[in-house]
């Protein structure tokens, strides 16, 4: 797996050659305390932000492109239709795209920033720093004027932004991964990149909207099968990181909207009575039938978005959806 010699594979694990020790030392010690944390609540909880190894990334990559999945292709779309405008009046010299992954729908950003002649500087932030640094090198590659500075950080604990970003600086948190935040969380987070603008910086928010629960739930329950796949992908990050022994196929994968909090929330559900070893965190007991939550996707309309924007200090500035039911939010600072 590794292509560490014998020397460096010895100083660091295995399982991340591709980063630093000290990076790799605390993704692991976070790791375990996030699992013993989530595992030790009465409802079974794990962060979503662990499905995004190499292969979970790209299993969310097949995800975008799966028919039920309406909500990549919809914000494209958007994103197709309002991006010029916004960079022409905005003129934007910096980009901070906020959980980048593979940066597909940053391409039309950057072209609109490049077509009006305005962006310098590209800073993509991602929690998969494997992923992060390819994007990189072909983003570089594609935009040769571009400076291109990846930040790898939880934007659950902090943006882990380089300082003297040129201004304005167009944030952008597309793809509903907002939704992944429990309102408070979003807050905490929004606030946060309130935090780092200046008075003529914007936030692109894009957020996935309440629509008929058959929809939403097919696109986290698809024909094939794919989607069931990446939530179990969980458990082989953590069988690999953690030399942890879940038995992946015990779990069986369920995705289902709960209407009283406006959420999509994905499970895995034990398949039987089960006790799973995880070396350093302990002994995980399961009866057949309980669930692990691995996530929750919360879903929106207009008075749900410019509600959480004021508690993090932004003001609604712009609202461009369409009738798939996909938003997308301008927001400015508050004075
Ligand atoms: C990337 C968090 C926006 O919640 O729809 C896709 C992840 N989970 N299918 C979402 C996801 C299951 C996705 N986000």
């Amino acid at each position: 797996m590794t292509r560490h010699g014998t020397q460096a594979a010895a100083a660091t694990p295995a399982h991340d050659s591709a980063l630093p020790a000290g990076r790799a030392g605390a993704r692991r010690a976070t790791m375990i305390a996030d699992v013993r944390d989530g595992l030790s609540r009465k409802q079974k909880e794990l962060p979503p932000k662990y499905f995004y190894d190499e292969r979970g990334s790209k299993l969310f990559e097949a995800i975008t492109r799966l028919p039920e999945y309406y909500l990549t292709r919809t914000e494209r779309r958007l994103l197709g239709r309002y991006a010029g405008p916004l960079v022409r009046a905005l003129r934007p010299r910096t980009l901070v795209e906020l959980g980048a992954g593979s940066a597909a729908k940053t391409r039309v950003l950057l072209d609109a920033m490049r077509d009006a002649g305005c962006g310098e500087h590209y800073v993509p932030v991602d929690v998969s720093g494997e992923f992060l640094a390819a994007t990189a090198r072909r983003l570089r590659a594609e935009y040769p004027g571009l400076r291109v500075t990846p930040a790898i950080a939880d934007i659950a604990v902090e943006l882990g932004l380089p300082s003297n970003l040129p201004h304005p600086v167009l944030f952008a948190f597309l793809g509903s991964t907002i939704g992944n935040f429990d309102a408070s969380a979003a807050a905490t987070l929004l606030g946060r990149v309130r935090h780092a603008m200046g008075p003529f910086d914007r936030l692109l928010l894009g957020a996935d909207l309440r629509k008929d629960v058959a929809v939403v739930e097919a696109a986290y329950n698809d024909a094939q099968g794919v989607t069931a796949e990446f939530n179990r992908n969980v458990l082989h990050v953590l069988n690999r990181e953690l030399g942890a022994e879940f038995d992946v196929e015990r779990f069986e994968h369920r995705a289902l909207y709960v209407p009283a909090r406006h959420r999509i929330e994905m499970h895995l559900v034990s398949r039987q009575e089960q006790a799973v070893r995880i070396p350093v965190v302990g002994r995980v007991t399961l009866r057949q039938g309980e669930s692990i939550r691995t996530e929750i996707s919360c879903k929106y309309d207009r008075p749900s978005i410019a509600r959480l924007l004021r508690r993090s200090g932004l003001a609604l500035e712009q609202w461009h959806t369409d009738n798939a039911g996909f938003a997308l939010a301008v927001a400015m600072p508050m004075p």
